[in-house]
């Protein structure tokens, strides 16, 4: 049976989802983080991009996160979402993320930023200078560049690409291996340095060469899988954890395009990230939590009116789906949209980004309810998401709320 749709009141009232965001946990909306201390305690700002998606920046914030420093967050916009603030420029005139400032003085590059806050607050585990951490902060690099030879260039034959695909593998063998020689599930003893350093592009990597080559690394190879599994044991690292479909479509703009292998494989996972269902992707492993849904429509009510506004459809057409799809997604009920909510629905379904916008089960349960409705309604898509540029997703419709 088809049913009208609640009302934005009615919806209110089905989500008691209030995250603490300065003193809970790990999460991406937050401008000041506490951990039970006081704000004069802050001595420290972290610089990073709106979209929390930049590799560099998710390796200071979790660290930071792990050492539970209090700090402030200024977020700034990258260059393919939009305009650099002016403001930032003036700090640093690159443009370039992450940076802090710490004691009146801006430092920027992840590994140098590393190591200044070493300095003042202690390393995590073993540091960036210890022996131990050394080689395998080489090996990163390694791995880094064997993925972007793979991923990142045209390959001209089947055989340059299988030669790519080797190359790639051969390395996270060594990967495998350094994981191996611990007894634990670490690339240390104990969890630190080098299993942050590791967390950002590998994660890109997983969700990269799923979508493009068919390939699932996390899948393939058991020690990275228990070091994924371990790190997903930490809510330092589900607060900063992204999704594959947000990896998949803002690494091109970065990376200067990512290449499809067009193989079967391939094609039937970029189907999936793309269209669903995204429940059971290997982009997580850990349990589905109890407040998804709830996270869900408390992040969408909170940002509703701008949301509607970007939305290329007209306003009352998508605030009408909007519900149509939340009371689904909420109650289990029906309600079958009004013509061109398919468009609608499926243009946010595209544009959903993890971590910035809601952890990643909340935006698997809300593409699932969005594309669910869309398809009530019939087979149009959104406007295609951008290769070359993310402006589609400008922060300055959404800054600040
Ligand atoms: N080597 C630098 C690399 C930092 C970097 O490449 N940052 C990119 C984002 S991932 C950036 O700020 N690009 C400028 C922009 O996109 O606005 C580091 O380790 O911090």
């Amino acid at each position: 049976m088809s049913l009208n749709p609640l009302s934005w009141s009615e919806l209110e009232a089905l989500t008691d989802f209030q995250p603490d965001p300065i003193n809970g946990s790990t999460n991406a909306q937050s401008w000041l983080r506490l951990f039970g201390q006081n704000e004069t305690d802050v001595q420290l700002i972290l610089y990073r991009d709106y979209h929390a998606w930049c590799p560099y920046c998710q390796k200071i914030w979790l660290w930071l996160e792990e050492k539970q420093i209090p700090y402030r967050i200024e977020k700034v916009t990258m260059f393919c979402y939009g305009e650099k603030e002016s403001w930032y420029k003036r700090k640093v005139p690159s443009g370039m993320l992450p940076a802090v400032e710490i004691q009146g003085r801006i430092i920027t590059e992840s590994d140098d930023i590393l190591i200044a806050l070493e300095r003042v607050f202690g390393s995590l585990g073993a540091g960036m200078e210890d022996p131990s951490v050394r080689p395998l902060r080489q090996l990163e690099r390694l791995l880094f560049r064997a993925w972007c030879a793979w991923l990142c260039r045209p390959a001209h034959s089947e055989r340059e690409e299988q030669r790519n695909r080797d190359s790639f593998t051969g390395v996270v063998a060594r990967v495998e291996e350094a994981l191996s020689r611990t007894p634990g599930s670490h690339f240390l003893e104990e969890f630190g340095t080098a299993d942050v350093i590791f967390t950002p592009y590998v994660e890109r990597m997983n969700a990269s060469l799923y979508y493009y080559k068919g390939y699932s690394l996390r899948e393939e190879n058991p020690c990275l899988n228990a070091w994924f599994a371990a790190l997903e044991c930490r809510s330092t690292y589900r607060g900063t954890q992204s999704d594959f479909h947000t990896h998949a479509h803002d690494l091109p703009p970065q990376m200067g395009g990512c290449w499809e292998n067009g193989q079967p494989q391939m094609l039937l996972n970029k189907a999936r990230v793309d269209r669903g269902p995204w429940l059971g992707l290997p982009d997580v492993a850990y349990p589905e939590p109890e407040t998804s849904r709830a996270e869900a429509l408390h992040r969408v009510i909170k940002h509703r009116a701008n949301i509607i506004r970007v939305n290329p459809a007209e306003d009352s057409v998508v605030d009408q789906a909007l519900r149509c799809a939340l009371t689904a997604m909420m109650t289990g009920e029906t309600c079958t949209p009004l013509p061109g909510a398919d468009r609608a629905l499926r243009y946010l379904r595209d544009r959903i980004s993890v971590p910035r916008d809601m952890s990643i089960y909340a935006a698997k349960r809300l593409r699932q309810a969005l594309e669910s409705t869309a398809a009530l309604v019939g087979d149009a898509q959104g406007s295609p998401i951008p290769f070359n540029h993310r402006r589609d997703q400008d922060p300055a419709n959404f800054a600040k709320v």
